[in-house]
């Protein structure tokens, strides 16, 4: 059993199955599909953040959240379902950083460092983005990176400039 954090974004809403979802009905349904498959346990969820764009353009805020999985699946495997969530939630892939209905990020899976193709864990940029750090160390207070560094020490160097917990 793993314990991976996974980063949840989402600015724009969708329609899934007939159903207008905005941001924090599309997270909420994001989780409920992690908590569905019988391989992976949601032990916690951090609040709501709204928070501004990253990104090119004028794009409209964010809501981020982060949450916590016991997990059995392996790594690539738990892309392989995030992957499939975001696809199933109306995730279409134009711009990188553009406006997405659901972006799902490996933060951290145990104290795995793994740079492959497909994958990169620690995520590479967790570590100055305040839309991480802030909803993750509501979580995981004491956390540590697998290099040593920990969230408090992260979250006392990043901007939080605009953010705002919901
Ligand atoms: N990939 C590699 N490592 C990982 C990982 N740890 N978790 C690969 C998930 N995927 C990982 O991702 C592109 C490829 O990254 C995948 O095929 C996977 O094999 P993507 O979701 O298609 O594209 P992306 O998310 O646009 O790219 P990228 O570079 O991952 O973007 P980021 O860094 O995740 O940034 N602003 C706010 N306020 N809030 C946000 O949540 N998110 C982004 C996306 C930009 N601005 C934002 C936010
Ligand atoms: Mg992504």
């Amino acid at each position: 059993m793993a314990l991976a954090y996974i980063g949840l974004g989402s600015n724009l809403s969708d329609t899934v199955a007939g159903q207008e979802l905005d941001s924090r009905a599309q997270l909420n349904l994001a989780i409920d599909s992690l908590s569905a498959h019988p391989h992976i346990l949601v032990s916690k969820r951090s609040s709501f953040y709204q928070t501004p764009a990253i990104g090119p353009g004028e794009q409209p805020n964010y809501i981020n959240a982060v949450a916590q999985l016991d997990s059995q699946l392996a790594p690539l495997d738990l892309l392989d379902l995030l992957q499939s969530i975001e696809n199933q939630q109306g995730r279409v892939r134009t711009v990188r950083w553009g406006a997405r209905t659901l972006d799902l990020d490996i933060l951290l899976y145990d104290q795995l460092i793994e740079n492959s193709e497909r994958l990169t864990v620690p995520h590479p940029r967790m570590h100055e983005r305040g839309f991480v750090l802030a909803p993750l160390s509501e979580i995981a207070p004491d956390l540590c990176l697998p290099n040593g560094e920990n969230i408090q020490q992260l979250l006392a160097n990043c901007s939080m400039q605009g953010i705002v917990k919901l």
